[in-house]
């Protein structure tokens, strides 16, 4: 859709648009039921360099198609038997010679390491941490260094660890290195194979890393685990994994309860209000962004005290190319659009990011796509809840409506719209003010809920102006441009606007 007799036609519904005129409403809402927008704002103007075809990178010696795959188009191949069925063994633009892709878990830093007598010394702190889950919703759980979850441990396999843990929490506590093959003493499982680490105390684990793959660390009080103790632990191969992964992605999924009045979470309870993954809900998720025709790999893995996540990518076929255990032999990958993922389960979804645009990637449950009952509301409050803590603290949270005014209340059952979210202009600057939803569509923060977040696949000359430029770029103009280029622009209607948010 790049030639100028299609940008006609796109710019001529742009013009249309503008002459409908706009009128919004400053609050954002959970659900876009009731938002009474005009649908027909300007068109962003075209960005970045409309006529570029996608191409491989100076100094690749990747290939664009192989046996009917194509790296830059939606397609499946020729043969379901070939080794590059919708893109199976297809390598990434990076060559396996350079060495793992680096890992990147979004809103969460790496531990960091010094070699100490041919070790990889980590110094790992479980604490007490407050965690923003959204912007507004300080939460109080458990985490490691000040973050939950704790920060990523990164080795190569052959490494040998040395991990000096301080419990700085007020009680006990143990860490467990989980699927790791080591000498028992260092295992982890509470009193089973050691005593507990006392407030104040510390202890080293030290080991040799013999695996590769797919880990994590956390608590071995289950209670603790539930109040959010994890974290990663990644381990390399020695011998990259063939074929090479140009981006290397990492997602922990996790349920909270915390009372609409409360900041602390409850982790006695079986129940469930609040989704995190790595820490934020939906939107302030920050999306993973890759180039058009990379080969990209994410990991999840579930924390969840309680719930199991059927786990869905819009746009794209993926292969299943590992789980928590290990890689999966490469006869044994399965294509699909959806995993299911259990608790303490980690899956690798590997794909070739051929379709451009933004992609939802989120747990399938209806229940898991959205924070429930965060406030008090309607009939819902129960009688004698004080809720005096939460009003005195109105300008940071959505304030409580502790009546029943309005007239839906005389409905049984109503309301059944999950209402209670709505977030202030502050807060909605908080969730664009991120380098990587720059040009997502301006509404775009009211689809992406819960457990939910965003796969990018821009174009090269888009992937530098949102990720590496300082222009100034519109809300959904990137988008518009990927529509306009691979897309059917004449039918594309810009997201409605906002009054007062500059979009
Ligand atoms: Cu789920």
């Amino acid at each position: 859709m790049t030639n100028p007799e299609d940008r006609r036609k796109f710019l001529k519904v742009g013009t249309i648009a503008a002459a409908a005129g706009l009128a919004g409403k400053a609050m954002a809402q959970e659900g876009n039921g009731d938002l009474n927008l005009p649908n027909a704002p300007d068109a962003p103007s075209p960005i970045g360099n409309a006529s570029a075809e996608p191409s491989i990178p100076d100094g690749s010696d990747a290939v664009a198609e192989i046996d009917g795959f194509s790296r830059f188009k939606p397609s499946r191949g020729n043969d379901p038997d070939s080794d590059y069925y919708i893109g199976k063994k297809m390598p990434g633009f990076r060559p396996a010679s350079t060495g793992p892709a680096p890992f990147e878990a979004p809103d969460l830093d790496k531990l960091p390491w010094k070699m100490v007598n041919g070790a990889k010394e980590f110094q790992l702190v479980p604490m007490a941490v407050e965690r923003e889950f959204l912007p507004g919703y300080r939460m109080n759980v458990y985490g490691y260094n000040g973050s939950m979850p704790g920060p990523t441990i990164e080795v190569t396999q052959g490494d040998r660890v040395r991990i000096v843990v301080t419990n700085e929490l007020p009680e006990d506590t143990f860490v467990h290195w989980h699927g790791f093959e080591l000498p028992v003493q260092y295992d982890g499982a509470a009193t089973l194979t050691q005593n507990p680490i006392k407030p104040g105390q510390t202890m080293v684990f030290e080991f040799d890393v013999h695996e590769e793959g797919t880990f994590f660390y956390h608590s071995h009080v289950p209670m603790q685990e539930a109040f959010g103790q994890v974290g990663w632990f990644i381990v390399h191969p020695k011998k990259v994994y063939d074929p090479p992964v140009d981006r290397d992605f990492g997602l922990i999924f996790q349920n909270f309860f915390v009372e609409p009045t409360q900041t602390v979470a409850d982790s006695w309870k079986m129940d469930w209000n609040w989704h995190t993954i790595n820490g934020r809900s939906g939107p302030l998720t920050t999306p993973l962004v890759c180039k058009h025709g990379e080969r990209v790999r994410i990991r999840l893995m579930n924390f969840a005290p309680m719930q199991h996540h059927p786990i869905h990518l819009h746009g794209h076929t993926y292969w299943e190319t590992g789980h928590e255990g290990a890689r999966t032999p490469s006869s044994a990958w399965i294509p699909r659009n959806n995993s299911l993922v259990g608790i303490a389960q980690a899956t690798n979804f590997e794909f070739i990011a051929n379709n451009p645009g933004d992609w939802i990637f989120h747990c399938h449950m209806v229940h898991h796509m959205m924070n429930h009952m965060t406030r008090q509301v309607g009939p819902r409050i129960r009688k004698g809840v004080n809720v005096d803590r939460y009003l005195q603290d109105t300008s940071t949270r959505p304030a409580v409506d502790f009546t029943r005014n309005d007239p839906g209340f005389n409905t049984p059952g109503y309301p059944q719209k999950m209402l209670g979210m709505e977030r202030t202009m502050p807060q909605m600057e908080a969730i664009w003010n991120r380098r990587e939803v720059r040009g997502m569509r301006a509404n775009y923060p009211m689809a992406v809920k819960g457990l939910m977040t965003v796969l990018r696949v821009l174009p090269d000359d888009l992937y530098k102006l949102v990720m590496e430029s300082n222009e100034p770029v519109e809300k959904g103009a990137v988008f518009a441009e990927i529509v306009r280029r691979f897309g059917d622009p004449e039918r594309y209607e810009a997201a409605p606007k906002m009054m007062g948010m500059n979009m």
